[in-house]
């Protein structure tokens, strides 16, 4: 999710049963309800979801759940406003198999284009980040890269279109080696809807790509996870005619759901 959501001051919660919705903003967050919450993860490992919020659009605040009020306290901070950058991404996770959450972070650079993004991942060390203990990745991407565990180590991997090709690789979690993937001739689509999900009822995640031939038409392409080995399933779908794109995907279990 990029900056510009929702801010902090709209979380309700239901009061009593029956009673109107009340405003819990001051009892969760005290004076500090300031800021775009990016992304939910349980940072310090103590099984309560802490909150990641930037602010200013370079500052990233990790609020710590706790037992007491304000039940969301900014423990931990990232300013990255002397590195020149706009965060446009916060995806926590553990990138390096030490089960100590990492942060991974899209940035725009104020003097780029829109079209180059840098990742960082901020090693989680001792509960805290360190602006100086990161990783960057070597490549910049066009679009917002795709986290999803590619080669199935259970250790997330980041997948996209670096700038320097039109096909897309894979950093593997772990060396953040990168790789070429996937034999397709197509072009992603930016921005893309791609997700990570099981299509084929295997329990194994594969991938669901939007390309595109040119730069207008979308296309819609299955690729089929077989022990970490993707291959295309089906043809390419065309997207239907007459529709008209207002924005990007998402996927549910309609069946399901209703
Ligand atoms: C909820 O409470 C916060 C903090 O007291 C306040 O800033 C905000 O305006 C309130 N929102 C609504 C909808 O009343
Ligand atoms: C971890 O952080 C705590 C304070 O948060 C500090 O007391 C402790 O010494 C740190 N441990 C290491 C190994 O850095
Ligand atoms: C990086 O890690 C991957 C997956 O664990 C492994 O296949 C690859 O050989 C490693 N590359 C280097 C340069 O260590
Ligand atoms: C980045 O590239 C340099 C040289 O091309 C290489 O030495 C280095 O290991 C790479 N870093 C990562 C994280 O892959
Ligand atoms: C992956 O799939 C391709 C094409 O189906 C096949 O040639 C290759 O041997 C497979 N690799 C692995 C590691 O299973
Ligand atoms: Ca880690
Ligand atoms: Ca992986």
């Amino acid at each position: 999710m990029g900056p510009g959501g929702l801010g902090l001051a709209l979380l309700l919660a239901l009061a009593a049963p029956g009673a109107a919705l009340q405003n819990v903003t001051a009892q969760l967050f005290g004076s500090e309800a300031y800021g775009t919450l990016a992304a939910f993860g349980d940072f310090n490992s103590d099984k309560q979801t802490d909150l990641f919020v930037l602010r200013g659009g370079n500052e990233l605040i990790i609020f710590l759940a706790d037992q007491k009020e304000p039940y969301f306290k900014p423990r931990v901070k990232l300013p990255m406003k002397s590195l020149g950058v706009t965060i446009t991404s916060v995806v926590p996770g553990d990138y390096d198999g030490d089960s100590q959450m990492d942060v991974l972070l899209t940035t725009q650079a104020q003097s780029h284009g829109k079209d180059e993004l840098s990742v960082f991942i901020f090693w989680g060390h001792n509960q805290t980040l360190d602006l100086n203990h990161k990783t960057m990745l070597n490549k910049t991407f066009h679009d917002e890269p795709l986290v999803m565990d590619f080669n199935g180590d259970l250790i997330p991997d980041v997948f996209g279109v670096t700038s320097d090709s039109n096909k897309p690789q894979v950093f593997l979690g772990g060396n953040l080696s990168s790789h070429a993937t996937l034999e397709t001739p197509s072009r992603m689509y930016i921005p893309h809807s791609h997700a990570f999900i099981d299509l084929n009822n295997d329990f194994t995640a594969d991938l669901f790509l939007t390309t595109s031939p040119d730069s207008k038409t979308i296309q819609f392409e299955t690729w089929v996870n077989k022990d970490g080995n993707f291959s295309k399933a089906g043809n390419t779908k065309e997207m239907p005619s007459g529709v008209k794109v207002v924005g990007q995907s998402v996927f549910a279990d309609f069946e399901d759901v209703i």
